[in-house]
């Protein structure tokens, strides 16, 4: 066990205090593109151990709870009692005929040195799926509140007694109680009952967040969810939810199109990412460049996450599960930015069999420090996890055969 302070004490001892107004722009100990103003990792590799939100770094079993790691037995075991899954209308299930599509990385995305590669996203390759449906909205609050009224559903989290939480939307008194922290991304803590009715701990509540996505939900919660919303309900694979992503476009970065804000005017949002005060200070030819580029990486993005966020997408945290409007031909909301959404699909040689694969990007993104919410871009979670930060959309299979609107 390693307090923050001394963790803290151990990763920046060796730098000085950076400003924002020229060290964090020079990238002086990174490779930067003039093409596009973003630098590439450089003094190791903070992007393979948790680049980005830092949420790839979230993983329950690094940490422990009175001296004893909880087993899988012990946490989330239960039996659900009769339940009347959902309707139609309340699953808001679009249908897809599936086809064949390209996937991977876009080819104007596969020299960009914000990619993180190790991630796998892989150059452009042909995959085909079958027909499915997926959810139109991220799960919501309200859809889940009434899943565990009926059956009875208790969370990992709840079982667990914690989860991870940002620094940022924690209360000074919690924060004070919180010994611990990520050690390749300290602006997460763990915070003691953080669950998905107090996502931030336990003095936030959700009462003003029921038609935002429920957050805090492990991979067995969000299956459970998903298979007693309707017969035939579970997650959608990495390759369907790109595919309902991609809304039958090819080669485009986002859902929409290749750029961030869309319009006549370019000022028109289309997701619930992170927007901060700082971002000025990081511009280049137009450009927000990427924190980890430089040798102080951690150092920077912890800074950047507790300065202010101007919400300038409307959000500062997240949205409702409705907001923005369809992000692409299909009719899909929010599939990039809001909270990243848990799938089926393992992540290929991880040391522990039950890491997953999640997609999309979280309000938590930002080009300076997670270039991840574009279509292709992935990122592991261990099956037990759960934050703040990520939440699921439920698919179906069985019905088929409508195209998507
Ligand atoms: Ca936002
Ligand atoms: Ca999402």
């Amino acid at each position: 066990m390693i307090s923050r302070l001394f963790l803290s004490f151990l990763v920046f001892a060796a730098v000085p205090c950076p400003t924002w107004s020229s060290s964090a722009e020079s990238g002086d100990e990174g490779v930067c593109s003039e093409q596009d103003g973003s630098c590439s990792t450089a003094g190791g590799d903070p992007a393979s151990s948790g680049s980005s939100c830092g949420c790839g770094a979230l993983k329950r079993a690094d940490f422990v709870k009175d001296g004893v790691k909880l087993s899988e037995d012990k946490a989330g075991s239960h039996e659900l009692r009769s339940s009347t899954g959902e309707t139609d209308e309340e699953a808001g299930i679009i249908y897809l005929d599936g086809g064949s599509f390209i996937m991977g990385l876009i080819p104007k995305d596969e020299k960009d040195p914000t990619v993180v590669f190790s991630d796998g996203e892989g150059p452009p390759h042909k995959e085909t799926v079958g027909p499915f449906g997926l959810g139109v909205f991220e799960v919501s609050n309200r859809r889940f509140a009434i899943f565990v009224e009926q059956t009875g559903y208790v969370t990992e989290s709840e079982t667990y007694g914690w989860s991870f939480g940002v620094e940022a939307f924690i209360s000074p008194e919690v924060n004070a109680t919180i010994t611990q922290q990520v050690d390749a991304a300290p602006w997460w803590l763990p915070v003691e009952r953080a669950d998905w009715r107090h996502p931030n701990g336990p003095d936030t509540r959700i009462h003003d967040l029921m038609d935002h996505p429920v957050t805090q939900v492990s991979l067995k919660d969000a299956e459970a969810f998903c298979s007693w919303s309707r017969q035939g309900g579970r997650l959608p694979t990495e390759v369907e939810w790109e595919f309902a992503a991609r809304g039958g476009k090819k080669s485009r970065r986002y859902p929409w199109g290749n750029t961030i804000l869309t319009g006549a005017h370019k000022n028109t949002h289309r997701m619930n990412i992170w927007q901060s005060e700082l971002d000025v200070h990081l511009l280049k030819d137009g450009r927000v460049r990427n924190l980890y580029g430089h040798k102080q990486a951690l150092q920077l993005v912890k800074e950047y996450y507790s300065s202010l966020n101007t919400a300038e997408d409307g959000y500062n945290a997240t949205a409702p599960v409705d907001a923005f409007g369809p992000q692409n031909p299909y009719g899909f909301h929010n599939m990039v930015g809001n909270v990243w959404e848990w799938t089926s699909t393992n992540w290929a040689g991880a040391s522990d069999p039950n890491t997953m694969v999640k997609k999309g990007g979280s309000f938590l993104c930002n080009p300076a420090t997670c270039n991840r919410f574009r279509c292709s871009a992935r990122m592991m979670f261990t099956g037990d996890s759960a934050a703040s930060n990520v939440g699921f959309r439920c698919a179906y299979t069985g019905k088929g055969s409508q195209s998507g609107r």
